[in-house]
């Protein structure tokens, strides 16, 4: 019998004989044993855009719980602060194998130096000038026993003023916007700045981060000469042209050398901003939180689709009660999370042309309702459908229930951690023997969210598991360790 092969290895290490395929590959495996040490690290400022709703004020609540070693009775029990659900914080990497054979798993946070969480200085603006006490007790996202306790750490914490364009947001929004810069559009700019340069004079600080975590904005549009390059996005700005608060705040940032991440899934990041980090050699990373039913899709549909399953129809309802909820309940800005929310499948499809032929796509559609009674406790389901060999169908429904916030925050942690620790790597190659960083859009942060930016030219993934092999193998590759390959082979030779 005959069988044909789609593609040869040309290598000088393969091979091809009618009968067999001779390869020599060297296999690297680790052997592990524990000795510590201490790295320096700088001292890490972020600064929220949104400081005052659900996710600011549950970050900063859980860096003061766990800070302060909180614990506080609820009917299950006592309960004490932790980072459950931050990849660095709670993730663990396998790093290889001991003299036993075992498997030798170390956190995440341990691979490389990094800032502890529990460090971090916060800081923010917010159109609400409601301060950080008074927000999480109208975020209700915590138990009382606990905001209790916080109390008196958090309510000093105020807001500083923001940039309010009301045809950004919903309507629905305009009651909270007390606390707004005045000003033109270059002024509101010049503000930012200024606020940027006092907290981290003003805190001691090595380096701040700005993550946009404010209200879902609608799309803008990118127009030759308005936005499209960097000089005429200052232009713009100058001129008092449109521009949306949150490339506003992507510009200061960038303009003051401060990596920017886009934690809401509206088109922050304009060609003209892209450009500027480029420019300026600063991070920005985007695009919208990946935390519950859309982790759990990239998840999903790479198990469907890598089972050689073919999902034909995704089916993703929500109802929350927030004000996050509220603001979405508005078709604009429910129009930019349905498009952040529907993207995620699409690199799983085209990695198969075993079972979709080119432009196939699964139906896919994405509901949000805002019920408000529901609060922060996001109601997601799911249904997918397959296709079994033979004619058969799998469809498959999920149900998931969680407060939404405190999905959120850690991934707001490890975004922070993450790119300040890239912002220490450097790297050289062959080619060029000068050091270099990575490229300023970031996109080793995929994991992290749900509409990935990439270099122009990049490809983009979605699949969760995908993404997190990268973030662990680059790190393991700043200890010089050789990428994770699961295959055990100590463990499958006779
Ligand atoms: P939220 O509505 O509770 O908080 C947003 C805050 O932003 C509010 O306090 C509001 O006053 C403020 N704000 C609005 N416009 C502003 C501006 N121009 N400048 C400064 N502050 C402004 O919403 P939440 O739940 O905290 O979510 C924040 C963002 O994160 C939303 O865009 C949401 O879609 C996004 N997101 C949330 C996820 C989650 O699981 N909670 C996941 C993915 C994305
Ligand atoms: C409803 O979808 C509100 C949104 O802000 C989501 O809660 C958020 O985007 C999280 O979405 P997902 O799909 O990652 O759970």
């Amino acid at each position: 019998m005959e069988a044909a092969t789609e593609f040869v290895v040309e290598s000088p290490d393969v091979v091809y004989s009618p009968e067999t395929i001779e390869a020599q590959y060297e296999y690297r495996t680790t052997s592990v044993s524990r000795e510590g040490g201490v790295l320096k690290v700088p001292r890490l400022g972020v600064m929220l855009v949104g400081w005052g709703g659900n996710n600011g004020s549950t970050l900063t609540a859980a860096v003061l719980a766990n800070r302060l070693r909180l614990s506080w009775p609820t009917r299950t029990g006592r309960k004490e602060a932790n980072y459950y659900g931050s990849l660095t914080q709670a993730g663990t990497v396998s790093l290889g194998l001991d003299a036993e054979g075992k498997e030798v798993f170390v956190p995440f946070s341990s691979l490389l130096p990094m800032v502890a969480p529990d460090d971090l200085v916060f800081d923010g603006w917010d159109i609400s000038s409601l301060n950080l006490a008074e927000a999480m007790r109208r975020a209700q996202v915590l138990d009382w026993g606990l905001q209790e306790q916080l109390w008196p750490h958090m309510e000093a914490m105020r807001p500083r003023p923001s940039v309010y364009i009301p045809e950004f947001i919903a309507a629905n929004q305009s009651a909270r916007a007390d606390n707004v810069i005045p000003g033109t559009r270059a002024q509101q700019l010049e503000q930012i700045r200024r606020d940027i340069r006092d907290f981290r004079f003003s805190a001691g600080l090595d380096k701040v981060i700005v993550l946009w975590t404010a209200n879902t904005e609608r799309f803008c549009e990118v127009i030759p000469g308005l936005n499209d390059t960097a000089e005429n996005l200052l232009r713009t700005i100058q001129l008092g042209l449109e521009v949306s608060p949150s490339t506003l705040f992507a510009v200061a940032s960038i303009l003051e050398g401060c990596a920017f991440l886009n934690g809401s899934p509206q088109n922050t990041l304009v060609p003209g901003a892209l450009e500027l980090a480029w420019q300026r050699r600063v991070f920005v990373g985007g695009d919208d939180f990946k935390s519950g039913q859309t982790k759990v899709k990239s998840v999903l549909v790479d198990f469907l689709i890598g089972s050689g399953l073919k999902t034909m129809s995704i089916v993703s309802y929500n109802h929350l009660g927030n004000n996050d909820g509220q603001n979405l309940s508005a078709p604009p800005q429910f129009r930019s999370k349905e498009v952040s929310k529907s993207s995620v499948v699409d690199d799983m499809v085209h990695s198969n042309p075993v079972l979709y032929s080119p432009g196939e796509q699964p139906d896919h559609c994405v509901v949000i309702k805002y019920v408000p009674y529901v609060g922060d406790s996001k109601r997601a389901l799911d249904e997918y459908t397959s296709e079994l060999m033979l004619g058969g169908t799998n469809t498959l429904v999920l149900h998931n229930t969680c407060e939404d916030s405190l999905l959120a925050a850690p991934i707001m942690l490890d975004l922070a951690l993450l790119t300040e620790l890239c912002q220490r790597v450097s790297f050289c190659t062959d080619v060029d023997p000068d050091p270099q960083s990575f490229h300023p859009v970031l996109s080793l942060l995929g994991f992290l969210f749900k509409a990935p930016l990439a270099p122009p030219g990049s490809p983009v993934v979605n699949a969760l598991f995908r993404q997190r092999s990268c973030i662990e193998n680059i790190l393991r590759a700043c200890v010089g360790l050789p990428p994770q390959n699961h295959m055990l082979l100590e463990h499958k030779m006779e």
